[in-house]
């Protein structure tokens, strides 16, 4: 315990890790690619290798990569899908996707469906209600398929672990295809054919791919397959909604056919003639111009993310459906005029007010209104959200112990569990450890629980543990739901995820064990695990920091998960006029702090505006235990100040992003 204590305590777990690497090395890199040396020092980094052929095939992949497509699944899987599809041809059968509610999901539907219209089928799709119904296959929705006559319905993003819910399906006559990327269950479902790239073992290319991405691969393997042409309004489709998935599930960009996808299908993104695309692009870019793939888990993503969260059909709330709805609408002239009333409208929306859930907004204009809720319903969850955090401050108070507690559990009660996925972020991120919030559902008594974690700690495999040492007592799974069709009640498996970021579902009873065995569990990883540890690339010198330098690193883009956005490091600085602020929805919870960064050694009149996310705490901490002319040491990432619209940037545009501030110890 004593360990522990010393750790979590005065933020000890917080490391700064610089990069090692060889100086003849970064020469050589430096040397052959014409880079600065710091650039040259973060890819190698970044890439683990000093092997030029290899940095050379990440940070330009071929692009023949985005049509081969003979590994994705095992054969049979795509065949039998392929034999499938073309009998819903020849019977002339209605299909149905139903797909996972977020980004990566709509993002997976929406090519599914534009792909199997393509193909001559009439396609529909149907969303899980998130707030009551979770993720993965319905029963709902399998019904519904079947009151309207279906026979087969596809996933995306969803599926792979829904053994009951699929042998529902099969009971009543229905196929099921599964286009998914999630980790495999103990049990695969039943399905007519799975298209998961963890089917094969031997790791390939797909196999860190986003859901979206294997939906496009899927759909473009099924033309190959057919022998038909891909068309190219599809493949831009394609790349436009893979793309947007792969940001909002943080794929590896060290792979390098997401990268591929992402950097393509972000230019195709801000380039596109789509009005649907268009609209959207309007409403979550603003005027910003020089929108970097970095940036769009900041802006467009959530907006893609927020109907999938609250939205219920059944309360009036749009849910994912009217995301896709808008990436449908596609080209040509009727959808162009509607894109010019949508324009208008949306300048007037602009200077109403950033509330627009007024029901004056009522156009005619297909693209507009769906526009409109899409926006609405972000603000509403943006909204939602600073509600529970404020309670949370309340509960992390009582139920956590921060100096000892290796994993954050907090339980709450009726909050919208279609947004506690986003607390379980901030509290991951305030505490630098796993998180956990349990929400209980009035009426239900079933708990839903939603985990994020740190780099180094896989709690799905921690969370899979407590699941199978419960099975093995007691013979029955420890995660399930349990969910009401036609008066009967039915048994759905409930957990799922990423090593990262997991759910799941457990009956209320079941908490304490839950909660006492995940501790235990966590006892097991070496206390090394938990230490939060900052890559940083090198020490900059103020003089370093320029537009040029900045316009280098993006060339190298683009950056995310595995492959990140260098951190730097400066030394000796004296920080002045630190400013918390928040989000205009939080009144009492404001973590971000503003403040000026100056050098304090030498001459050089160097100032650079900067800014802290959820560093108040941090910078409250090391202030109180500095003097008058204390100087910190900072590491950051250097970024234009987002709120810049003009493309001639100036000097004063550069903002540093800080991470973490330290005394220095003279
Ligand atoms: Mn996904």
């Amino acid at each position: 315990m004593s360990e522990s204590i010393a750790l979590f305590e005065n933020f000890n777990n917080q490391r700064w890790s610089f990069s090692k690497v060889n100086h003849d090395d970064v020469s050589n890199v430096a040397k052959t690619f014409d880079i600065h040396p710091l650039i040259a020092k973060m890819l190698i980094h970044n890439l683990e290798s000093v092997d030029i052929d290899y940095i050379a095939s990440i940070i330009k992949p071929e692009n023949k990569l985005q049509y081969e497509l003979d590994d994705l699944v095992p054969s049979e899987q795509l065949e039998n899908a392929v034999k499938r599809i073309r009998q819903a041809q020849i019977n002339s059968e209605i299909v149905y996707v139903n797909g996972d509610p977020d980004a990566d999901g709509i993002g997976g539907t929406a090519i599914l469906v534009a792909g199997l219209r393509q193909l001559g089928l009439e396609t529909k799709y149907i969303f899980p209600i998130r707030p009551t119904e979770g993720h993965g296959l319905q029963i709902r929705i399998i019904e519904a398929a079947r009151d309207a006559g279906s026979t087969l319905i596809f996933t995306a993003d969803c599926g792979t672990k829904d053994v009951a819910a699929v042998e529902y399906a099969n009971s009543l006559g229905i196929d099921v295809i599964i286009t998914d990327h999630h980790i495999l269950g103990h049990k695969l479902p039943n399905a007519l054919a799975i298209i998961n790239p963890y089917l094969n073992e031997t790791k390939n290319l797909y196999h860190d791919l986003a859901g979206s991405s294997i939906s496009f691969k899927f759909i473009q393997a099924v033309f190959k397959h057919m022998k038909k042409d891909f068309p190219e309004f599809l493949y831009e489709f394609g790349m436009i909604v893979s793309a947007l998935g792969s940001i909002s599930d943080r794929v590896s960009l060290l792979n390098p056919l997401n990268r591929l996808i992402v950097s393509d299908g972000v230019k195709f993104y801000r380039d596109t003639d789509r009005e649907g695309v268009k609209v959207l692009r309007k409403l979550s870019e603003g005027h910003h111009l020089m929108i970097k793939p970095r940036h769009l888990s900041r802006t467009v993503v959530p907006r893609l993310n927020a109907p999938g969260r609250i939205g219920n059909p059944e309360q009036n709330i749009p849910d994912a459906g009217v995301v896709v709805d808008l990436l449908l609408l596609g080209r040509g002239k009727r959808n162009a005029k509607k894109a010019e009333v949508v324009q208008k409208i949306f300048k007037s929306v602009l200077s109403i007010d950033q509330e627009m859930k007024q029901e004056s907004m009522k156009s005619n204009n297909d693209a507009f209104k769906v526009a409109v809720d899409v926006n609405n319903v972000n603000e509403k969850r943006k909204y939602i959200t600073a509600k529970i955090q404020d309670e949370m401050d309340v509960l992390v108070d009582e139920q956590v112990d921060i100096n000892s507690d290796r994993v954050i559990i907090v339980e709450g009660r009726n909050w919208n569990s279609g947004v506690i996925g986003i607390d379980t972020d901030r509290l991951k991120e305030r505490f630098l450890r796993p998180a956990i919030i349990l929400t209980s559902q009035s009426g239900s008594e079933y708990v839903r629980g939603s985990c994020r974690s740190i780099p180094r700690i896989n709690m799905y495999n921690v969370i899979d543990n407590v699941d199978q040492s419960y099975q093995k007592e007691f013979n029955k799974p420890l995660f399930c739901n349990e969910v009401e069709s036609l008066g009967e009640k039915k048994m759905v498996s409930a957990f799922g995820g990423h090593a990262q970021a997991c759910g799941f579902t457990l009956h209320r009873d079941n908490i304490s064990y839950f909660k006492e065995n995940i501790e235990k569990e966590m006892l097991d990883i070496p206390m090394e695990s938990f230490e939060y540890h900052y890559d940083i690339i090198d020490k900059i010198s103020f003089s370093d920091i320029n537009l040029d330098f900045i316009k280098k690193i993006d060339e190298f883009s683009p950056y995310g998960q595995k492959y990140a956005f260098p951190i730097f490091y400066l030394e000796s600085c004296l920080i002045r006029g630190g400013k918390v602020f928040g989000n205009k929805y939080q009144e009492s919870v404001k973590n971000h702090v503003r403040f000026q960064v100056e050098n304090a050694l030498g001459s050089e009149d160097y100032s650079f505006s900067s800014v802290g996310f959820n560093l108040w705490e941090k910078y409250c901490f090391v202030k109180e235990n500095s003097v008058e002319d204390s100087t910190f040491d900072l590491i950051f990432t250097i970024e234009i100040d987002p709120k810049v619209k003009t493309t001639k940037l100036k000097h004063s545009h550069i903002r540093l992003n800080v991470l973490d501030i330290r005394l220095r110890q003279s």
